[in-house]
């Protein structure tokens, strides 16, 4: 039934504008996060010993994926968790460690920072971003929906109880030398970011949860001993920023969460035992329904009114080929 369910949609969309569909070319990247029972020090410092048993990510790619070259500086996460916390911990490599923003809740990604999308149960609704630069200055907000549906973001909301700890390898805002890097260390408490989770569900092993990451990185020169971006001299202003991320959004765009990646929650103690992935085996269905929905909300904005019939969506010959394709899935 669900593979006739999801060869059913597929067909009925498969002639039309595809904007989701390349998700089941391209599935979203995961992660089996595996459990600490160590104490965890959020100093930015990755010397726990548990840090050194689980894997880090694959490096960050552009947003657009192989649209685009790969960023020429390395990202990579890695993750555990406990009863209380997920444990996030990223490496950015940068030669030119450089951040001014101190003002909490400042539109951090105007200047390199380093972001964490969350939605808790992959409703691509209510979910949280957090920003934060070299200084550990940090933005964090929730969103009600992605903008595109006229979703609202809530700067009040706080990560209540969140741990940040960055650590500089290298001198921040001194251009006369070559850093290595900086690292991000943080806790976020379960208490608080479970709250928009189905029911206010806990964390569980085998439970998964939607999650990317991104580095905004601008392009910048050196002027009298500081940073400045580096200025297009066609525009006038500076060049667009660079957005590296985990899972590749596909388009610039972070606010489409059906795009992050897949994190998954493993019972087991981080290097004991190992566990493998679990697709979701409703994701290509998802996928497709989910085009359907972005469908619908296009004809909104064009007509003001949702598609009362599948024809109005685009699908003219609908009736035809449906009956095609129940010749091809039933032989009728
Ligand atoms: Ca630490
Ligand atoms: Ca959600
Ligand atoms: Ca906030
Ligand atoms: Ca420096």
């Amino acid at each position: 039934m669900r593979q006739i369910l999801f060869t059913l949609l597929l067909f009925l969309i498969s002639h039309t504008t595809i904007a989701q569909m390349i998700l089941l070319e391209h599935p979203p990247k995961h992660y089996v996060c595996y459990r600490t029972s160590g104490e965890m020090t959020v100093d930015g410092k990755l010397d726990e010993k548990e840090w050194s048993l689980v894997d880090w990510t694959d490096s960050f790619v552009d947003i657009e994926g192989d649209k685009q070259p790969l960023p020429y500086n390395t990202t990579k996460v890695k993750m555990l968790w406990d009863d209380n916390y997920l444990y996030i911990a990223a490496q950015l490599e940068e030669p030119h460690l450089w951040a001014t923003y101190t003002e909490r809740e400042s539109v951090i990604f105007h200047e390199n920072n380093f972001e964490v999308f969350i939605d808790p149960n992959g409703d691509t609704h209510n979910y949280y971003e957090y920003e934060v630069n070299a200084l550990g200055t940090e933005w964090d907000l929730m969103m009600t929906k992605p903008y595109r549906y006229n979703g609202l973001p809530i700067n009040a909301w706080d990560i209540a109880g969140l741990k940040a700890g960055i650590d500089l390898q290298g001198t921040l805002n001194d251009p006369s030398d070559v850093d290595s890097g900086w690292t991000v260390e943080l806790a976020l408490p379960w208490k608080t970011i479970k709250e928009s989770a189905t029911r206010g569900a806990g964390p569980f092993a085998g439970n998964q949860w939607r999650i990317n990451f991104s580095r905004v990185q601008w392009r910048r020169d050196i002027v009298d001993g500081k940073y400045i971006k580096t200025i297009n001299p066609e525009t006038g202003k500076s060049y667009p920023e660079h957005n590296w991320v985990w899972s590749p959004q596909h388009v610039i765009d972070m606010h489409k969460p059906e795009y992050w990646g897949i994190l998954q929650l493993s019972g087991s103690d981080a290097g004991k035992g190992s566990e493998n992935y679990v697709k979701d085996p409703d994701f290509e269905t998802k996928v497709v329904l989910r085009e359907l929905f972005d469908l619908q909300h296009q004809y909104k904005r064009k007509h003001n009114k949702f598609a009362q019939t599948i024809d109005e969506l685009g699908f003219i010959d609908l009736h035809f080929r449906v009956k095609q394709q129940r010749k091809v899935v039933h032989g009728i």
